[in-house]
């Protein structure tokens, strides 16, 4: 698909989305009882990325390219200071992610498609959350900390979710651009997990920080995660990521191995022609799940809350196509789909999110796209 970059400053930005969220609340039955999905705000523009904040507040992108604060049901104005952002297929401004020093210092993190030479790439840049009033304020001291090496045309598979670390450290996605043998070059930025510093430079215990690729890489053979979450159990991190058809998956990404795309994979071509060498090779990791068919997944939140006690230590992914929310079960070290929540419901679940007060929230990508808290 072509992709026609909208320089995000071009685009009138004038629109306030002041209006508090209709009251609409719907009862599913869940293997933990009856549930409510009820919308707490409403007229985002396919929302993609969402950090909720101690005060309650929500910090939400629009893909876009507009960052708002969201407060009791009420949608802020669009927060200003964000960079030159490629608004185009699957780019524009992505995931959002708050700092180790957020509650000191208002530092956050954002994944954005860069514009620049040769066509756009994957970028991350920090920036101060300066709140002003309940669901207002502006981006101070913004950064750009990394962008991808190789920039290229075409609008697919920018990856880039964001997950803060215990250490400080920032896990990023990227996806392989549409240009699958990417994936696997070394020399090259896309189709990985990154392990960045939150300047931006390269932490200690990088596999490649003396050689053999770039120094931000921590594993590679990705196709697109689009969602990433750490174990609560060991504090490794999980990814989630599109596959071609039937080979949606889950990996536990280790520092400096193969997770094969698109050598390995299971999936199919979306023509039906074959990929790669088949599902395994020496050297090559597994997944530790695999979607056929493929439901599309997005964002994925691991549940640790006291709302729902049926649930802890579950898995959640959410799926696009697949319009619903999925919870998977441990199964040895992997997982196994245990239940589709909300299926065909709600639309299509860009972001799964646990609140403090063991709510699950959901993005719903659609313009417009709303917010679902489900509680019990
Ligand atoms: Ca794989």
């Amino acid at each position: 698909m072509p992709t026609r970059p909208t320089r995000r400053n071009a685009l009138v930005a004038g629109v306030c989305l002041l209006a508090a969220a209709p009251a609409f609340a719907e009862t599913f039955k869940t293997s933990a009882g009856p549930v409510t999905a009820e919308t707490i705000a409403d007229g985002l523009r396919n929302p993609w990325g969402m950090q909720i904040l101690k005060d309650g507040a929500l910090l939400v992108t629009e893909r876009e390219g507009a960052m708002r604060l969201v407060k009791d049901g009420v949608v802020g104005p669009e927060l200003p200071g964000l960079p030159d952002i490629a608004v185009g297929g699957q780019g524009g401004l992505l995931d959002v992610a708050a700092g180790c020093d957020f509650e000191s210092a208002g530092t956050i993190f954002f994944s954005y498609s860069k514009p620049g030479d040769g066509g756009f790439g994957t970028a991350v840049a920090s920036a101060t959350l300066v709140r002003e009033g309940a669901n207002g304020g502006r981006l101070d001291n913004v950064r750009e900390i990394f962008a991808m090496n190789r920039m290229s045309r075409g609008g697919r598979h920018f990856g880039s979710r964001i997950v803060v670390a215990p250490d400080c450290t920032l896990f990023v996605t990227t996806g392989d651009r549409g240009d699958a043998p990417r994936a696997q070059m070394m020399d090259d930025h896309a189709g990985a997990v990154l392990r960045i510093a939150p300047d931006g430079s390269v932490p200690a215990g990088n596999p490649y920080a003396a050689g053999g690729g770039l120094a931000e890489i921590w594993s590679k053979g990705h196709r697109n995660p689009q969602g990433a979450a750490l174990d609560p159990q060991d504090g490794s991190l999980v990814t989630v990521e599109h596959g071609a058809r039937g080979g949606d998956e889950i990996n536990r990404p280790l520092a400096g191995r193969n997770y094969g795309w698109p050598v390995i994979t299971y999936g199919i071509d979306y023509s039906g022609l074959s990929i790669g060498e088949g599902n395994s090779k020496q050297g090559l990791e597994q997944p530790l799940f695999h979607w056929d068919p493929s439901i599309a997944p997005s964002g994925m939140a691991f549940y640790t809350g006291a709302m729902f006690p049926e649930w802890r230590d579950d898995l959640f992914v959410g799926a696009l196509a697949g319009m619903m929310l999925v919870r998977l079960e441990r199964d040895g070290d992997g997982f196994t789909e245990a239940e589709r929540l909300f299926e065909g419901a709600l639309g299509r679940v860009r972001d799964v999110r646990q609140h403090a007060d063991g709510s699950l929230y959901l993005l719903i990508d659609d313009d417009p796209g709303r917010i679902i808290r489900i509680s019990k």
